[in-house]
């Protein structure tokens, strides 16, 4: 049986971080791509020279010409620039949209097959962008937030409660952005829903609004904090998560920016919802019914993701 390959398309902080991942993991033989002559291929050779003492068998390769990726069954894209202190994700639109034509271009053009997943911000306005440039089915063309986002939100919950990550399942819909939608209601410690908690009092509403604000701000925070860029161990964990279930059709139910024609009462568009991710890629969108201030959140932060889809409509009219 051939190997899977996995093309890590940005050989950054984000990128290295997955090419270590995928190759512990032994998920298939990786390919970390860049524009910086040199940079894919020192990490991809440190990594490699870890092997002995790990024990994977992982092959992994730098590469600076697309024509490496050919043939890849899952394409994480994490090129362009991340945020610097002061910036919000939607300062990155002109640059990173430029960067999304060509990587968009090169796995049309090599890696047709691929199961896609997008993290470079701003995430829902640029894996939309990506899918058009590429050319792809959209059911195999993702964005990774949700995922991260619902990490983030279910690490404060452990904490808050003092009890173990492993029974803390949270949920974090809509754009990434600071308009994504933490539901409450749906966020549960070993199934008890946090409202329950709160009413338990395990928690009181004033802490648990206080937590939902930290998730939001969750990026910046941590931008704050390094100063020289974003994120970068979170976001790759939660992306090796979606390739691992499409790799091996777990048909996990995970959020996702994913493109709509029709659910939601949306279309033509990316935004985070539940999703089930199989060898099908989005195989399904999971409609939940949004209530109250969940759907406001949910309408103001799809106001804010096609905001974006205008401002890169107007920078690049080839966009539909
Ligand atoms: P960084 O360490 O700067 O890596 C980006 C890499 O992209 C660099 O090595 C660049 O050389 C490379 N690059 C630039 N242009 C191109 C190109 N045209 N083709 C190929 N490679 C190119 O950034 P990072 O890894 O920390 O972050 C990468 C992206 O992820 C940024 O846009 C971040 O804002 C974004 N990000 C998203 C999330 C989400 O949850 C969605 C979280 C954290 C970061």
């Amino acid at each position: 049986m051939a190997r899977k390959k996995i093309a890590l398309i940005g050989g950054g902080q984000i990128g290295g971080t997955l090419a270590h991942l995928a190759a512990l993991k032994e998920m298939g033989d990786v390919v970390l791509f860049d524009i910086v002559e040199g940079l894919p291929q020192g990490k991809t050779l440190d990594l490699s020279q870890s092997s002995p003492v790990e024990g994977f068998n992982s092959k992994l390769k730098g590469a600076n010409d697309y024509a490496d990726i050919a043939g890849a069954d899952v394409v994480i894209v994490t090129a362009g620039v991340p945020r610097k202190p002061g910036m919000s994700r939607d300062d990155l639109l002109g640059i990173n949209l430029k960067v999304m034509k060509a990587v968009g271009e090169g796995i049309g053009k090599y890696a047709p097959d691929a199961f896609v997943i997008c993290i470079t911000n701003p995430l829902d306005a640029m894996v939309w962008a990506l899918q058009q440039f590429s050319g792809l089915p959209t059911n195999k063309v993702c964005g990774m937030a949700g995922v991260l986002d619902s990490s983030r939100f279910s690490h404060f919950l452990a904490e808050e409660f003092n009890v173990s990550v492993q029974d803390v399942t949270s949920f974090v819909l809509g754009g990434h952005g600071d308009t994504m939608v933490p539901l409450i209601r749906y966020s549960t410690v070993a199934g008890i829903p946090v409202p329950d908690l709160i009413k338990m009092g395990w928690s009181t509403q004033e802490k648990i609004d206080q937590i939902v604000q930290r998730t939001r701000d969750g990026g910046a925070e941590i931008v704050g904090l390094l100063k020289t860029g974003s994120a970068f161990y979170a976001p790759a964990t939660s992306a090796i998560e979606m390739a691992e279930s499409y790799l091996k059709d777990k048909k996990r139910l995970l959020p996702c920016a994913a493109f709509l024609s029709g659910e939601y009462g949306l279309s033509d568009m990316y935004v985070g919802v539940p999703v089930i991710i199989g060898e099908g890629g989005i195989e399904k969108i999971v409609e939940i019914e949004l209530q109250g201030e969940e759907k406001t959140g949910f309408d103001h932060s799809v106001n804010a993701v096609k905001g974006l889809m205008d401002a890169c409509q107007n920078i690049d009219s080839s966009l539909a």
